[in-house]
């Protein structure tokens, strides 16, 4: 499919390096590109996938660049229609001069993700992995470019293909009887029907669950370090990052506002909050900032209780008690014995909890290895192909709903043919996640969150 439009766009961050790159995808691409380069019979003739070296002229003629470009003719391009690639030097103001004369000449500017939606409307992407180039892009850490990788190269389609394949298989079982429905017959073997629900619903319940940690690869895990005031918790942020990022004081209230570090350990990106200390408020902004503590509190995904093992143990109780009432049950908590190098606690708090010197960085490498652990730990209580996208969770969620009330209704003898219209629609939301079924609405709505030039 070709598009009405020859779209342009920057697609590097300008400014930012030696080489800029513009690209332009369309069916008058290469019309609207000859008309701005020098040597026009060189760029006629050149063949795709081939560099070539040009000058690039503005609006009176002048020289506005030495440029390298190529060529890629539909439907071996990026987008699956002709385009073409500018390799000009990495100048913000000439990037944007290359954009002006283009458009002068007929191409529109791009709108966020309209190259990759074109290419997924060309088909050379389903839709997860369009979703992927994204993740890709804005990955940061060795564990979420990996993931998003896998998406990219099909691993969530592949696997929504394999489902649905299943489910074509449960309602053909299912739609031979709707033909005969007059006549009170039952083709499917029940107990084969069941079992096959069992399994998709057993699988999709699988990549709900993965993205746990799906999501926690991709957006950062939150590991908030709370703690009475003085426990240590800004001196033991500050031991995990190897840098004096929050002040440190015997004064107790040092740390008012939350202070939120990205750490990546281990190939998995973490997020360190360190929060105001919880107490008793003596003052409005002591108290608003507890507010933000019991906040992040709540949100984190794991939760460091900082307590100061020379504090009476029976005080320490209390407190390991009060937290654990504060977090769910999904939120790690683990809790740390501070300040060994003048107390050594003779008690733990079980298998999550350690005694460590944030002061002198004794244990801390312990402390930092659980919280990898910890996220691994997700990992492989999951399916080999993981969820990051909480458009997928959502339909995966839909379809697995569907597939229950389809397995009920099976339980209580209720006609085939409502039986296979939940199955159909399960099977509509797994469609959902490749685009096998998208709408405008849907499209718009995920390459709207692009950068343009993608
Ligand atoms: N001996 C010893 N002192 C420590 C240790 N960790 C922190 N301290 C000291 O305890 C005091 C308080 O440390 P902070 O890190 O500011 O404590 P905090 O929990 O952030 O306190 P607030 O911000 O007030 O809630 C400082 O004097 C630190 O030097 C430790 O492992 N050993
Ligand atoms: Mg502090």
């Amino acid at each position: 499919m070709t598009f009405g439009t020859t779209i342009c766009a920057i697609s590097t961050a300008s400014g930012t390096g030696a080489i800029g790159i513009v690209r332009i995808s369309g069916a008058d691409s290469y019309a609207v590109v000859e008309k701005i380069v020098g040597n026009k019979s060189a760029f006629r003739n050149a063949e795709p996938r081939k560099m070539l070296f040009v000058n690039l002229l503005d609006e009176q003629g002048n020289i506005l660049d030495e440029v390298m470009v190529a060529k890629f003719a539909a439907p071996a391009s990026f987008s699956g229609e002709d385009m073409v690639e500018i390799y000009c030097h990495g100048s913000e103001y000439i990037e944007q001069r290359i954009l002006a004369c283009l458009t002068r000449n007929g191409a529109v500017l791009a709108r966020p993700g309209e190259f990759t939606q074109r290419a997924f409307l060309n088909g050379k992407m389903d839709l997860s992995q369009s979703e992927a180039v994204a993740d890709l892009i804005s990955s940061s850490s060795a564990e979420s470019h990996r993931v998003a990788m896998s998406q990219l190269k099909g691993q969530v389609s592949s696997k929504i293909a394999d489902l649905r394949g299943k489910m074509l298989e449960l309602t053909s079982l299912l739609e031979l009887e709707l033909d005969f429905s007059e006549e009170d017959v039952e083709f499917a073997d029940r107990t084969k029907l069941v079992a096959l629900i069992d399994e998709v619903c057993a699988e999709t319940e699988k990549l709900i669950r993965s993205f746990e940690y799906g999501n926690a690869v991709k957006s950062g895990v939150p590991v908030a370090i709370v703690g009475e005031p003085n426990a240590g918790k800004s001196t033991l942020l500050n031991a995990i990052l190897h840098d004096d990022r929050a002040i440190v004081s015997s004064i107790a209230g040092t740390t008012r506002d939350t202070i939120e570090e990205e750490f990546v350990l281990d190939g998995i990106r973490f997020r360190f909050i360190d929060t105001a200390g919880i107490r008793n408020a003596d003052n409005e902004v002591e108290e608003l900032g507890i507010k933000r503590t019991y906040s992040k509190l709540k949100s984190a995904r794991i939760v460091v209780l900082v307590l100061d093992a020379s504090a009476d143990k029976q005080h320490n109780d209390g407190i390991v008690a009060s937290i654990g009432n504060e977090i769910s049950e999904t939120t790690k908590l683990i809790v740390v014995l501070n300040k060994s190098d003048i107390c050594t606690a003779q008690y733990g708090y079980g298998d999550d909890s350690l005694s460590i010197s944030a002061i002198n960085g004794s244990n801390v490498d312990t402390l930092c290895r659980k919280f990898v652990e910890y996220v691994s730990s997700l990992k492989s209580e999951t399916a080999d192909v993981v969820i990051t996208n909480v458009r997928h969770v959502a339909s995966l969620t839909a379809a697995r709903d569907l597939l229950q009330s389809a397995r009920r209704s099976i339980g209580e003898g209720v006609p085939s043919d409502f039986i296979a219209q939940d199955l159909r629609e399960a099977n509509y939301h797994l469609g959902e996640i490749t685009g096998a079924i998208s709408t405008d609405e849907v499209l718009g709505s995920i390459f709207s969150k692009f950068c343009i030039g993608k």
